[in-house]
């Protein structure tokens, strides 16, 4: 018996950027009577369904942009006798589908840290239960992920998450509602651990796959002190602390080490912590910037941020602190007109983001803006095929279409052409090698040359073209770019670093690997566990 963990995907490069963190946290869950799972990642190559014997136990994760393949992947390893699982948020959200699309026995919902360890003793056992509540554990429950199984040669960066949950509420993403508001830290030694086995092995480019990095700002800690909330203030107080806790650790790890989050542009007000950021070597970031109206951030709920002339100077305060910033656009929203396309790509370049990514309006589960347009959609009863629109990712990839909420003046079309002009203004060669000053050295120059490249190939290059000869000719290139941008990130392998050591309060109970779980190689049976009914 096997336990195969299969991320699925479209489209193989052979070459992936990230890799996905939940493959390797649920290779820790697993138990260890279970042995070491076998590792699937179809960004690099497609699951191969011989691999698969009755009795096997096959976990698949799913977000809504794969799910599609998920559910081929479960159909197959069902039809040759596995037990099928998925977990992942989309499989969250619409466990009912996983369980009769995706011919799924069981559904884990929520973190799977804890939960996928008794799904798998059920699975053993033969009585899998349908729903497996994984909920939100505590970030002290956060497992470490299993790097020994890692393929050294695919990947340019790990990721590790420090933190989960962010209490903003923007209305096109889904992450308050799933992860939750309250930001659930990973205990600062447990990241630096797992950063350092990484470093050992080899790599020193570490994607910070958090929500938020910067969970608590001034503005919440000035609301809370106004309100006299004084609980509020010690548990904010003690989230900011934390922070500068593990950047101050992150500091001290060797200096070749570059990492890259995700934050909110308010961070930008808070110079010590960009400081303690540029300290740590967490060299950029991913800002939400969204739109450069106000009426735009207004209709995303996202207020807080700026737009504007202070939105440029926000943005630079960051590059001016060390930080530099991947500025996350979108494009479709209902305040948008065709001057908006324009202005944004001006925005983006006066502001002088690194990176830029241009994203198209699209209303994923569990979003605000999801619930507004499967109401509206009640009416219309719009179908695409037999599906309806409201469960696009349903719809065949060759004919789904590329948007979904009708814009009041401008065509699908069009928002879809001006993008990809958006995306080519932005990465056009003379724009890219201006933009590339800011490396140390000529050979660091080439790197980023290649890496914006290869950034605009994957994300739009393949995504927004509908024209099909075009989408082949991008994803050939982005493979071949994958490939040569790999050797960039190639490090020495360190396997001499070791971890602090760390004071005893890291030794607390609630750190130790569940016992439940047995240790890798150990063939003690779990023991029973209820987890509520669904
Ligand atoms: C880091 C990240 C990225 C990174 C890295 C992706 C990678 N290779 O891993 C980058 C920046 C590249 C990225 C890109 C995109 N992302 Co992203 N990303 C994230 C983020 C912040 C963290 C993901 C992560 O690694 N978490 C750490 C792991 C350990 O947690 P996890 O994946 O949730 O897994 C846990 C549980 O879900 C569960 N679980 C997961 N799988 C399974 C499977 C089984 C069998 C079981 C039992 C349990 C289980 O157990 C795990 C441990 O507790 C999430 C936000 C989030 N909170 O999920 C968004 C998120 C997943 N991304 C999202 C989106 C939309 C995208 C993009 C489409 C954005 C864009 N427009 O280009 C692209 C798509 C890329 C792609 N093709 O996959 C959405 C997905 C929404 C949805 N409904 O699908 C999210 C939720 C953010 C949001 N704003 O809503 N992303
Ligand atoms: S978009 Fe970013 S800031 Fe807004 S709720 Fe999601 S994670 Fe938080």
């Amino acid at each position: 018996m096997s336990v195969h963990l299969v991320n699925p995907s479209d489209n193989s490069f052979g070459t992936a950027v990230i890799t996905p963190r939940w493959l390797f946290v649920l290779a820790a869950a697993t138990p260890g009577i279970a042995g070491d799972p076998i590792l699937v990642d179809e960004s690099l190559e497609q699951i191969v369904p011989e691999s698969i014997r009755p009795g096997d136990i096959v976990g698949i994760s799913v977000h809504t942009g794969n799910a599609l393949r998920g559910y081929e992947v479960g159909r197959m390893a069902r039809a040759r006798g596995a037990w099928v699982v998925y977990g992942g948020i989309h499989a969250t959200l619409f466990p009912e589908e996983a369980l009769e699309r995706g011919q799924a026995h069981a559904v884990v919902k929520g973190d799977g840290d804890v939960a996928w360890g008794l799904c798998v003793a059920d699975c053993l056992a033969g009585k899998p239960r349908q729903i497996y509540e994984g909920g939100r554990i505590e970030g002290s429950q956060f497992l470490a992920a299993r790097w020994d199984l890692l393929p050294r040669d695919k990947y340019m960066w790990a990721s590790v998450q420090t933190i989960r949950g962010c209490p903003k509420h923007c209305s096109f993403c889904s992450v308050w509602r799933t992860d939750g508001q309250k930001p659930r830290p990973r205990q600062f030694q447990s990241v630096i651990d797992e950063i350092v086995d990484l470093r050992r092995i080899g790599f020193r480019y570490i994607a910070l796959a958090d929500d938020n990095f910067y969970p608590v700002s001034y503005t919440d800690l000035r609301l809370a002190r106004e309100q006299n909330n004084t609980a509020k203030i010690e548990e904010l107080t003690a989230i900011r602390i934390e922070r500068f806790q593990l950047m101050e650790e992150l500091a001290k790890l060797p200096r070749d080490m570059v990492f890259f989050t995700q934050i909110t542009m308010e961070a930008g007000e808070d110079g010590e912590f960009l400081d303690a950021m540029r300290k740590a070597n967490i060299k950029g970031a991913l800002v939400g910037v969204e739109a450069v109206t106000p009426e735009g951030l207004k209709a995303v709920f996202k207020d807080f941020n700026y737009s504007g002339e202070a939105l440029a100077t926000q943005l630079q305060t960051f590059k001016k602190h060390g930080v530099h910033v991947l500025g996350s656009f979108i494009f479709g929203l209902p305040t948008d007109r065709p001057a908006t396309f324009d202005a944004t790509v001006e925005m983006a370049l006066k502001a002088g983001v690194t990176f830029a990514q241009f994203v198209m309006m699209t209303p994923f589960p569990g979003t605000v803006d999801f619930a507004r347009w499967e109401k509206e959609q009640d009416l219309a009863h719009t179908l695409v095929g037999n599906v309806p629109i409201t469960r696009y990712w349903l719809i065949p990839i060759a004919v789904r279409p590329k948007m979904f909420t009708p814009h009041p003046t401008m065509s699908s079309d069009e928002i879809r052409e001006r993008t990809q002009r958006v995306w080519d203004r932005f990465y056009n060669w003379s724009a890219i090698w201006q933009r590339s000053a800011c490396t140390p050295n000529l050979r660091a120059r080439v790197a980023f040359m290649f890496l914006s490249k290869l950034y605009r190939q994957m994300y739009a290059g393949t995504g927004i073209s509908t024209d099909s000869a075009r989408r082949k000719k991008s994803k050939r290139w982005a493979r071949w770019t994958a490939r040569q941008c790999k050797k960039l990130f190639h490090a020495s392998p360190m396997p001499e670093l070791q971890s602090p050591a760390w004071e005893h309060a890291f030794a607390t109970p609630g750190l130790v690997r569940p016992a439940f779980l047995g240790h890798a190689g150990s063939d003690s049976p779990p023991p029973f566990v209820v987890l509520s009914e669904d």
